[in-house]
């Protein structure tokens, strides 16, 4: 029966996701006439768009696949990642108000997630390639960052409960994908890696590098266990959906106890490598100029502004007594804290050059020649920082590698 297709899992179709928001008390109009789009474009999952052109009302709705969407059925993958991304959803709502959308609903059968249509937002990734500035972005992802860290961490929260919370968002097999596809494939001969031809030299020259191993197996082990925070898991820009005055992270399927400095470095890496990519996007000299001092006072304006608004949470709401009143401690602990950005920056540059996802700011390069050059730079850049993971001073040391290695 039409009930009984509603209530097993299923993909829907555009025209099951009406029914369903029909049936969301108090949102659309009885009787409207609904429309509805499938306008996902991420790696995993189904994103439907549906409006109602009267009352102007419209919705999100998201659903899991039970595989990866990018490789196919043949790579299975957990719909238990919807419920993580919906609860990780909704306490980031009360941790950073204002910068997630809202969540309507969840329904756990079909693994989905009902919430606010940002359609009057665009992809920050988009954004950037288009060359638009976000004056804000700085102050509210540093928020973000800052509350939904420092909240769930042991500095923040209480350590019992946090354990509890572990056991909620333990997820295996995203973790795994990260594991693989960032913190290992890019080493390797794999055949999840998507190596341009022509830089083939470059892909062979980093699974040679037994020096830069060292290091991607010491972050690799960061990742694999230290529960510091429960991470968003996926902070790229293609996991913000940004206006100049607005910006609303999504997506956090991702999400476990993790390492801080994987969320902050993978924002870093998008800036980063949107960076390289204005090569091409921004031709005009001047304009690209002023636009890369842009992304370059951006990474520095996060960083200081995290490191303020998390000392300042830490000193007002440190539950933590030895952490608290230790001399000296804070300073060590946000000093490994940015150096684990600067790494995990690296590896996530690193991936999206060799590894199977790449990012539209560099490979929609059009031009062979310009391509080549940013993906080459790219990798320079990744792979200095990662070398600096255990020994970077400052946020300048990312500036300066980043501003060396693409000079025009
Ligand atoms: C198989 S998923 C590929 C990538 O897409 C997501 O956005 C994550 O970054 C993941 O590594
Ligand atoms: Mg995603």
């Amino acid at each position: 029966s039409e009930v009984d297709e509603l209530t097993t899992y299923h993909a829907l179709n555009e025209q099951e996701a009406i029914e369903i928001a029909r049936g969301i008390e108090d949102f659309f109009p009885a009787g409207a006439h609904l429309a509805c789009r499938e306008i996902g474009d991420g790696n995993l999952n189904l994103v439907f768009h549906i409006t109602d052109s009267a009352s102007g009302k419209s919705l999100i709705m998201k659903q899991a696949l039970p595989y990866a969407k990018v490789v196919g059925e043949s790579w299975p993958l957990t719909l238990d990642r919807a419920r993580i991304e919906s609860e990780k959803l909704m306490l980031e709502g009360q941790l950073a108000p204002g910068l997630v959308p809202v969540v309507y609903k969840y329904d756990p059968v079909l693994s989905l997630t009902v919430m606010e249509d940002l359609s009057d937002h665009i992809i920050m990734r988009q954004g950037l390639i288009n060359g638009t500035k976000y004056p804000l972005f700085a102050d509210h992802i540093s928020t973000f960052m800052a509350n939904t860290l420092f909240y769930t961490s042991d500095l923040g929260m209480n350590q019992q409960d946090k354990k509890l919370r572990v056991k909620d968002f333990i997820n295996p097999e995203l973790c795994k994908i990260t594991e693989d596809l960032i913190f290992d494939d890019p080493y390797t001969v794999s055949a999840n890696n998507n190596i341009p031809p022509a830089i083939e030299d470059a892909a062979e020259a980093l699974r040679n590098d037994s020096a830069l191993h060292l290091e991607v197996a010491i972050l690799r082990d960061k990742f694999l266990t230290n529960a510091q925070a429960l991470l968003h898991g996926d902070l790229h820009t293609g996991s913000i959906f940004a206006t100049p005055a607005s910006t609303k992270v999504i997506d956090p399927e991702f999400a476990y106890f993790g390492p801080m400095g994987f969320d902050v470095g993978a924002l870093f890496a998008n800036l980063i490598l949107n960076y390289a990519g204005q090569q091409f996007w921004m031709s005009d000299d001047e304009a690209r100029k002023d636009f890369r001092g842009y992304l370059l006072e951006s990474i520095e304006d996060i960083w200081t502004q995290f490191d303020r608004k998390f000392r300042a949470l830490w000193n007002e709401n440190g539950i933590d007594r030895l952490a608290n009143s230790t001399p000296g401690y804070q300073d060590y602990y946000m000093q490994r804290l940015l150096q684990d950005s600067i790494g995990f920056a690296g590896c996530k540059i690193v991936r999206r050059i060799v590894g199977l996802a790449h990012v539209a700011d560099i490979d929609k390069i059009p031009n062979d020649e310009i391509r080549e050059q940013a993906q080459r730079a790219a990798l320079a850049i990744g792979t200095e920082l990662i070398r600096r993971n255990r020994s970077a001073q400052s946020i300048q040391e990312l500036i300066d590698i980043t501003e060396t290695a693409l000079q025009r």
